[in-house]
């Protein structure tokens, strides 16, 4: 093949082995300040060794395989090595597990556009691409952020931030990586349900439009959006069939048929909220959805073990067995199996 050119069989490849058997993702990629500030929230030290031992404890856990089929990395943990020196990409390869990287840079202020965010990180990607496939990534992962606001989003935001979704997947296409394209609409505001559907489907219609015209190979890449959502201050609250339903539907405008995994974050939601939602969909949609309907969730797979473990080495196994326990109950609600009874019966 020549450089440059793309290798859908290896893309292929690679995403059915991240969704194969029911499983998904865990994105475990937050940046050193995101991780600092979740560990400052349970009173763990904000360390390099503190950050390591974290997600030691995550790759580590016994089993974790069998319902997680590839792990986010940030740069920092794609470098690092167990306490026996075994690099986090091999142990999580050895275990069943793809590794993949987040390669966004994070988000600033976009200029002429108060209150909206662009995210930065598209000069010397494809450079860094090449250094990540070679430290063994074989999936990558970029996030725009979508605020909903007083007059926000604007059209320039949203073009903005897909085209720059569109032209990292066609380059993590180039070196045999699979993008996942990450439009986040936040769940902050008080807007209702029906404005986040309207938002994330405008948002998704520009990122497939960019998508098309970057000449991203549609069936090599997965989408990871948020599900449709109120707002955290919204007065109005949703059920479970009411969110699948507006989410299902949402997608099903405008994703086509021909990308094959969609996972979704958690935004913020309990896990036992996200698999619910999860859940609802893979029932009642289980034969019009052209895509495996899955997850990459950071919070609601990590959060309750997080909290158990807050730092101490007698609390790791307790920890891990909350880490599968999530793990497990995703993995139910990709495949519709998910009951809340799951939830009291560990
Ligand atoms: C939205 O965040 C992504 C999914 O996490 P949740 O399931 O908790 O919503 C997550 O992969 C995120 O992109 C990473 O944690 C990196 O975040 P930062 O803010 O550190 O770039």
């Amino acid at each position: 093949m020549e450089s440059g050119e793309v290798n859908p069989q290896l893309l292929s490849a690679t995403i059915n082995t991240l969704f194969g058997g029911g499983k998904g993702l865990l994105a475990m990629d937050e940046s050193t300040p995101t991780c600092d500030k979740r560990f400052a929230a349970v009173g763990i030290p904000q360390t390099a060794e503190a950050r390591r031992a974290y997600r030691e404890l995550i790759i580590t856990t016994p089993g974790l395989g069998r319902y997680i089929g590839g792990a986010i990395l940030f740069d920092e943990t794609i470098r690092q090595t167990t306490k026996e020196g075994v690099p986090f990409p091999k142990f999580l390869a050895d275990a069943g597990i793809v590794p993949g990287i987040k390669v966004d840079e994070g988000t600033n202020d976009l200029a002429g556009h108060p209150g909206e965010r662009i995210t930065a990180g598209l000069d010397g990607l494809r450079e860094r691409l090449l250094e990540y496939s070679n430290l063994g990534a074989r999936f990558a992962k970029w996030r725009s952020v979508i605020t909903i606001g007083d007059g926000i989003p604007t059209r320039g935001c949203l073009d903005a931030n897909a085209q720059d979704l569109a032209r990292y997947a066609a380059l993590c296409q180039e070196v045999g990586l699979v993008p996942i394209v990450e439009p986040e609409i936040l769940m902050d505001g008080d807007h209702t349900i029906e404005l986040c559907a309207e938002v994330t489907g405008e948002m998704l219609f520009t990122v497939f439009s960019e998508i098309y015209q970057e000449g991203v190979d549609l069936e090599g890449m997965i989408l990871k959006p948020n599900m449709v959502l109120p707002g955290l201050s919204c007065p109005i609250r949703n059920s479970i069939d009411e969110v699948a339903d507006i989410t299902a539907e949402t997608l099903l405008r405008v994703v086509p048929a021909a990308v094959p995994a969609i996972a979704f974050l958690s935004g913020g939601q309990s896990g036992e909220l996200a698999c619910s939602h999860l859940n609802a969909m893979n029932l009642k949609f289980r034969e019009r959805l052209p895509w495996v309907l899955s997850f990459s969730f950071a919070r609601a797979i990590q959060h309750p073990a997080l909290e158990i473990w807050a730092g101490e080495d007698t609390q790791v196994s307790a920890a891990q067995n909350a880490l599968f326990h999530r793990a497990h109950c995703s993995q139910a609600a990709r495949c519709g199996d998910y009951t809340t009874d799951m939830e009291t019966t560990k």
